[in-house]
């Protein structure tokens, strides 16, 4: 099984470039590069590069922990394992199933992530199961089903980049969150192509624009709209198209004409001829695309701001047509097939829905239960982490460490410390793992083949290259032990391949529908996008799988996309006298999500050593900060410290701070959790602050 190099995928971000690893003749691995895969042409990211280091046994839990008398002690196997199913087994006597929670993550493969599903449902009967891609992109995915009857973050794959007219980057850094993506953007200008970008911040990728709005945060859908008002005013909707391929235009055009362009300028803060230069750019090609990422998205109204953006698309003629769509840059590594396959709180896999009765027939029917025995939808991510001590009792958390990435931190970290029991899977000893009664250490990428699906809702395969340190076992042996023991002996297979041919049969008929894909095609071809439905029966001509949607009809029942019906609002917590700024949250390019996995590397944390405060040289010099002084940001969830970085290139009103530290610097303490009443994403991306200066 282990050759001398591996053809496989990154570990860690949606891009999943494509590289091979060579095992080196003492220990670890070798990364180099794989100019065959077409996304990333050999191109990686410090991340990606360095991805080796985190599969040292030094840095990696070798063996299970159980807590003792208040401190994590090494178990066996047999032992940690019985005490998890005797732990849930006690929690679901006393208190029923739904107090067994169950929290996944969208970095787990595509088979993980089905098996965990499937787990909660047929092993534990709890309806408690979400994960992190809740806090990802879910109102992109709310808004795309709205719109387009389907949500795949890219209806066409990246390649079409280079060749429409005008591409509007909605809240992306993908010089710092993509960085091999940024070559189709290049490619774009060098073609001719315009770049907009929208960032309250002038980033990296904001550099590389031709036209850079910086509204203020929070305030993404007024924009939207105020573009669209422009659209009409202007005479450049395409009302052929409008009237062909959508419904619901007389409504959205309507809300969209109460935001004229001086009280957009007003709300937003960008002017209105920033507004009219980016309409006459976006509609003078023939063809053109919006793409959003968590700027627009992980906002109280991220559902409605998808929404707006994708009615510019439709009022245009820019969906369902060749070079033109809207698209959403998902974020994690499998961010897109972790959202398909069963994790999340209200779905089966193949993208159906939990409360369609013909549904849970089909999935049930695979599993060999009773389609009454499934529970139905529980709660979303955040609103599960608020309910742990209190409704949920246990969790069993594997791919994520909300303790760090969740909204409003400090009160989930209590909350996660009032668990009676918790059981956290994962490769190293993150903050949420050092607070687990059991930690059970697993195998990752390298060591473990599985699938993923990429942000273009491409499936791949990663390949097992390495073998795992010794002690270690798969999520996937995890569950079937666990299943065991709880008294489900068939059903968790811990054979990945052999899970993925159950998920082929549970997806078959499905939105996103894998039943076509098998491991020996993707082995053979760059990856096969979903939908791709088994081979046609009568010639048995295999099929090649749906790089672009949406040409012929969009997917809902009519053929017909839909028109959001939007209206500004305010954020959930506006500034007032106590709290005058904004504070914005994001990512670097050096760390990933909450750290767990790249600050145990030493190239990435020399590039990003710790937290910081981006402020406008204005407020710095109000305050008396220099840059490098320790700066307090206070909001009503609680206070953090880090350094300022002192740059124009940020708003006056608004602080940014990365997300991936714990403790003093810790972003998430302040973050607000108020929720998209659709998606159930939090207002990571806006929320009341004040700074203070910190004396030494
Ligand atoms: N280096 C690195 N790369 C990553 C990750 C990582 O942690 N580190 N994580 C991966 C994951 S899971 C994800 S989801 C993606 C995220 O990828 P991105 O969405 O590119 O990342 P963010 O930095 O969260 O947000 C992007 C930008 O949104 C801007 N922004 C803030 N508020 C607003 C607003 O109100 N409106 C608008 N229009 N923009 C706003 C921020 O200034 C920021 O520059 O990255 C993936 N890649
Ligand atoms: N303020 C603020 N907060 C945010 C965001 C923001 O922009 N601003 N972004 C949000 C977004 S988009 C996201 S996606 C979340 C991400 O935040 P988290 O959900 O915390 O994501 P990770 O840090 O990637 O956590 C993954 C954990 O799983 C472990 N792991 C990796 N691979 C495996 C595996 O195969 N099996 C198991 N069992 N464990 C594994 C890793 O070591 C790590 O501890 O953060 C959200 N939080
Ligand atoms: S861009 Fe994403 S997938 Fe590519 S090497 Fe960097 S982290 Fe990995
Ligand atoms: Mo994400």
């Amino acid at each position: 099984m282990e050759t001398a190099s591996t053809p496989t995928h990154c570990p860690y971000c949606a891009l999943q470039c494509g590289m091979a690893l060579s095992p080196l003749p003492a220990w670890g691995v070798e990364v180099s590069e794989r100019a065959d895969f077409p996304v990333n042409r050999g191109a990686l990211c410090g991340k990606g590069r360095t991805a080796p280091e985190v599969l040292s046994a030094a840095v990696r839990l070798t063996s299970p922990l159980v807590r003792e008398g208040g401190t994590l002690v090494p178990a066996s196997w047999e032992e940690a394992l019985d005490r998890v199913a005797a732990g849930m087994a006690s929690v679901r006597t006393a208190y029923g199933p739904d107090a067994l929670g169950v929290f996944g993550g969208g970095g787990l493969t595509n088979e993980k992530a089905y098996a965990l599903g499937k787990f909660a449902r047929v092993v534990l009967g709890t309806s408690q199961i979400d994960y992190n891609g809740r806090f990802c992109m879910s109102s992109a995915a709310a808004a795309g089903t709205k719109a387009f009857g389907l949500d795949r973050g890219l209806p066409f794959p990246l390649e079409d980049i280079p060749r429409t007219g005008c591409v509007i980057l909605v809240g992306s850094n993908l010089a710092e969150t993509m960085p091999p993506a940024l070559r189709y953007f290049a490619e774009l200008r060098e073609n001719g192509g315009t770049l907009i970008v929208v960032d309250p911040r002038r980033t990296k990728t904001a550099e590389q624009a031709d036209l850079h709005l910086a509204p203020r945060p929070g305030t993404d859908l007024a924009l939207a709209l105020g573009l669209l008002h422009l659209v009409v005013a202007e005479g450049r909707t395409d009302e052929a198209y409008i009237a062909e391929r959508t419904a619901g235009w007389e409504e959205a055009r309507a809300a969209a004409m109460a935001h004229w362009p001086e009280y957009v300028e007003r709300i937003t803060g960008v002017s209105v001829p920033e507004l009219r230069e980016a309409v006459r750019l976006f509609c003078e090609p023939e063809a053109a695309m919006v793409l959003t990422a968590r700027g627009p998205e992980q906002q109280s109204k991220g559902t409605d701001t998808v929404g707006a953006w994708i009615n510019l698309c439709l009022a245009t003629g820019r969906a369902g047509r060749p070079l033109s769509g809207y698209g959403c840059l998902t974020g994690q590594g499998n961010g897109q097939g972790g959202r398909e396959h069963g994790q999340k709180a209200d779905q089966l896999p193949g993208y159906r829905k939990l409360t369609d009765p013909e549904a849970r027939r089909h999935v049930a029917g695979v599993w060999g239960v009773d389609p009454d025995s499934l529970p139905g939808p529980g709660r979303s991510a955040y609103e599960l982490l608020d309910a742990l001590g209190t409704d949920i009792r246990s969790l069993l958390l594997m791919g994520s460490n909300p303790v760090v990435s969740a909204p409003r931190a400090g009160h989930v970290e209590e909350r996660v410390r009032s668990l009676d029991f918790l059981v956290v899977c994962d490769v190293v000893l993150s903050e949420t793992a050092a607070l687990a009664d059991v930690v059970l250490p697993v195998t990752q990428w390298a060591e473990e083949t599985g699938t993923t699906t990429s942000l273009e809702g491409r499936v791949l395969l990663r390949r097992r290259a390495v073998a795992p340190p010794a002690g270690i076992r798969s999520d996937l042996e995890v569950l079937h032990g666990l299943a065991a023991r709880l008294g489900v002996e068939k059903g968790f297979p811990t054979d990945p391949e052999e899970v993925f041919e159950e998920l082929r049969r549970a997806s078959a008929g499905g939105p996103a529908d894998y039943s076509g894909i098998s491991y020996r095609r993707l082995m053979e071809e760059q990856g096969v996008f979903w939908p791709c439905p088994a081979d046609e029966p009568q010639t048995g001509a295999v099929r090649p799988g749906t790089p672009r949607l949406f040409l012929d009809r969009f997917a809902t029942e009519d053929g017909r996309a839909r028109f959001a019906p939007v209206t500004h609002r305010a954020l959930a917590e506006e500034p007032d006298d106590e709290y005058p700024l904004l504070l914005t949250t994001g990512r670097v390019v050096a760390q990933y999500q909450s750290g767990a996995q790249t600050r145990r590397v030493a190239e990435l944390n020399a590039a990003a050593p710790g937290p910081f405060v981006e402020l406008h040289p204005r407020l710095a010099a109000r305050l008396g900060a220099a840059d490098g002084d320790p700066v307090a940001v206070v909001s009503r969830r609680g206070r953090a410290v880090a350094p300022a970085r002192v740059t124009a290139s940020i708003r006056p009103d608004t602080v940014f701070m990365p997300f991936h530290w714990p403790g003093e610097g810790r972003a998430n303490t302040l973050t607000n959790p108020a929720l998209d009443p659709t998606s159930r994403m939090p207002e990571f991306k806006a929320c009341a602050v004040r700074v203070e200066a910190v004396r030494p």
